[in-house]
């Protein structure tokens, strides 16, 4: 049959792919595509997990007969799960502030360089291991028999076989990133009994059919199940020298290494080593994205983004920068008043219209996908010649642009649905049915897709200016 459906969660929808592969081509359909949603509920930020699964499984339905489902979902959540397999309460969503007064003083505590040569993560203040030591003491914890990443959650219900799929393992800063296992003292450290995290699987791995009461019978399979790690596998890279930019939400910018890089300029940098299909590590900064522009139009009520993106084209550059990924942006809230705000702290104008204020986050995210290209290249040694831009994203003609300008260098955009794209790959060659290393899927992925290529214009030295702004 060679139909293989991606469930790919994403923070603001969910949906499933149905990838067909024949003639040395990929095809994608979408079968169903629903809201993420979350709730606010006794003063905490939540997912609706419930709704997310009912999504999948109509999207499920949908779709069809396939081969085999592969789960991907954005990184660090969880679940818990008592011993009888009864999920406690609702995973709780990374921009709840329950780790604000918590995450640095437990950084310190354990050592932060300690961590970084353990786990080579990043300092987010959402990364599991603060948010597990926000909810110390509390009765779900004490409990809870295991802990499931969103995607393993939702494997557990169609399957249930309960286990922990690599590549997200590694983002929560309890996995140790040379031995590729979970970081056995440093979970011991914490406070936590190893038991909590189920036994790793792999991109490949088969998780198990699914169960008997459900409407389909198929298999899942482990892919890249943090969204990330299938993005990467579906950049249409042809050789080494890239760097990518996974652009939705967040932008997630960087190279892809056999090895991690755990110096301390790369850990006071706040480069990231998560890990990635095929044993590579994913290189990479956090990059705040698009959601800054999605609370914006969240705030204002607006849904003609094509206009407003239009319109930012046509209005000057470089009114006003801000530092994109400074931490005050990552709460959701008026993000035109801390935008506002941030231009009034570094003696700017504040954009005074909808347009220059789209156009200034636009410049400000260019600036930082140079900075964050730059850094990677120089950290890691890699030779940067072109940057892949994938995702969402990708439709973003006037992101595209400032981005190679921004850079200096070519960026070539899509395919926009990059993160289906890897799961279905990574399924369809657990399956048998293509084969090869991550370089022959990229060639698939090449043959599959259109890119657009932009080329960088001159203006280096009103990139310095701008970045020169910010202090
Ligand atoms: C992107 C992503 C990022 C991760 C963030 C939070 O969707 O997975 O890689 O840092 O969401 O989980």
């Amino acid at each position: 049959m060679n139909a293989y459906a991606a469930v790919d969660l994403g923070a603001s929808s969910g949906r499933v792919v149905v990838g067909r592969l024949g003639g040395g081509r990929l095809d994608l359909t979408t079968a169903h595509r629903f809201a993420n949603e979350p709730v606010r509920a006794g003063g905490t930020l939540h997912w609706d997990v419930l709704a997310l699964y009912a999504g999948v499984l109509e999207g499920l339905r949908v779709a069809g007969p396939v081969d085999s489902i592969g789960i991907d979902a954005w990184a660090v959540d969880y679940g818990l799960i008592d011993a009888r397999g009864a999920l406690l309460g609702n995973p709780v969503h990374y921009r709840d502030g329950r780790t604000d007064g918590i995450w640095r003083a437990t950084a310190q505590r354990l050592g932060e360089r300690r961590l970084y040569a353990t786990t080579g993560l990043q300092q987010l203040p959402f990364n599991t291991l603060y948010q597990l030591a926000a909810a110390a003491g509390s009765p779900q914890l004490a409990a809870a028999q295991h802990l499931l990443l969103i995607p393993d959650l939702i494997a557990y219900w169609l399957t249930g076989a309960v286990g922990a799929e690599a590549t997200n393992a590694s983002t929560t800063q309890l996995y140790d990133v040379r031995a590729r296992d979970w970081a056995a003292s440093l979970i011991a450290d914490v406070g936590l009994p190893g038991s909590l995290f189920p036994p790793l699987r792999r991109p490949g791995d088969r998780i198990g059919a699914v169960r008997a009461d459900l409407p389909f019978t198929t298999e899942v399979v482990a892919v890249g199940s943090h969204d990330t790690a299938s993005a990467v596998v579906g950049v249409p890279a042809d050789g080494a020298d890239f760097a990518y930019i996974s652009c939705g939400t967040w932008s997630l910018v960087g190279v892809e290494l056999d090895a991690p890089v755990l110096s301390e300029e790369s850990r006071l940098a706040n480069f990231t080593n998560e890990g990635g299909v095929d044993g590579t590590i994913r290189y990479l900064r956090n990059v705040m994205g698009l959601w800054l522009l999605q609370e914006c139009l969240r705030s204002w009520g607006e849904d003609d983004l094509p206009g407003l993106l239009r319109a930012a084209a046509a209005a000057p550059g470089f009114l006003a920068v801000v530092d994109a990924d400074d931490p005050e942006f990552l709460p959701p809230g008026d993000m035109p008043a801390r935008l506002a705000a941030a231009c009034a702290r570094t003696g700017q104008p504040a954009p005074s219209s909808r347009p220059t204020l789209v156009r200034s986050i636009m410049d400000s995210l260019a600036l930082a996908h140079r900075r964050a290209v730059r850094a990677a290249a120089s950290l890691s040694g890699r030779d940067v010649r072109v940057v892949h831009l994938v995702g969402g994203g990708a439709r973003n003609e006037l992101l595209c642009q400032l981005t190679a300008d921004a850079c200096g260098l070519p960026v070539l955009a899509g395919p926009v649905e990059a993160t289906a794209v890897g799961n279905v790959l990574v399924q369809a060659r657990a399956g048998g049915a293509v084969r090869g290393d991550l370089a022959a899927l990229r060639k698939l992925v090449r043959d599959s897709h259109e890119l657009r290529r932009y080329e960088p214009r001159e203006s280096a030295a009103a990139w310095d200016e701008a970045e020169g702004r910010l202090g």
